[in-house]
């Protein structure tokens, strides 16, 4: 059983100020290691759910038809998988974050990135949120890396305090990409930061931060593990995808 980590009031700022946390060196190799074998093993059986990048890019070319970008429903497949989410480790931080008891969301993310080498596409700029159905916004993912997360395999990049901005839907395109082809826009890009990740590290971010990865440029595949937490006073809208499945509470 892992113990509770506690946040101090820097690192409680830290998210509150820039939508994002790095937390290195949390999860130790060997769990690291571990699950990432058992994600491998249901990649190389294409264990379903699984999203492929042709349904994602909505091209239809068999390089993309045959390349999985994520492990869906991840909970649901492994006592392994479902550890790591129920984990103790980061409850009290959650809650301090959220300002309420953390629920865990098994509708959205719930995955393991399975980042391809070659095949694999960029994520454009975009905030989790724009199709997500809750009372308000007091949502924040779990990145874990399981391998080494760099420039070159497309580590995640984030605009930080865009959780906090109001940005009109203008700057965004029809599929609710943040428009990188608008000078206000452009400015507002310059400020991305990134973290070089390590197996273990964490970052945690904001349903709202502004976030994109580029492609895999390395010859292999990238796996991160990311989870979604709501406030519990903050539920899913009845009837959209967001109240479809079930939900975990984590307590205290
Ligand atoms: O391509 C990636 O690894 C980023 C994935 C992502 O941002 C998302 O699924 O919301």
């Amino acid at each position: 059983m892992s113990t509770s980590i506690t946040l101090s009031f820097s690192q409680i700022d830290t998210f509150q100020r820039d939508g994002l946390l790095y937390l290195p060196r949390l999860v130790d190799e060997e769990r690291c290691r571990l699950i990432k074998e058992l994600a491998q093993v249901h990649l190389n059986y294409r264990v379903e759910p699984l999203e492929w990048e042709s349904e994602y890019i909505g091209i239809e070319n068999e390089a993309y038809r045959s390349t999985v970008r994520r492990l869906r429903q991840v909970y649901d497949r492994d006592i392994v998988f479902r550890r790591w989410m129920e984990d103790p480790m980061l409850r009290d931080a959650l809650r301090v974050l959220l300002g309420d008891n953390p629920i865990l969301v098994l509708a959205h993310h719930n995955s393991i990135m399975t980042k391809a080498p070659g095949t694999s596409t960029q994520t454009r700029w975009h905030q989790d949120i724009r199709y997500w159905n809750y009372r308000d916004d007091r949502l924040l993912s779990v990145w874990l890396a399981l391998g080494e997360e760099n420039a070159e395999n497309g580590v995640l990049e984030f605009i930080p305090g865009s959780h906090r901005m109001e940005l009109s839907r203008g700057r965004f395109d029809e599929k609710i990409y943040f428009r990188d082809d608008l000078e206000e826009n452009r400015e507002l890009i310059e400020k991305r930061v990134s973290f070089r990740l390590s197996p273990g590290d964490v970052v945690l971010f904001h349903a709202k931060t502004l976030h994109r990865a580029d492609f895999n440029r390395s010859d292999r595949t990238k796996f991160s593990f990311v989870y979604t937490v709501r406030a519990a006073d903050n539920p899913p809208i009845p009837a959209t995808r967001s109240s479809a499945f079930r939900e975990i509470e984590l307590p205290l």
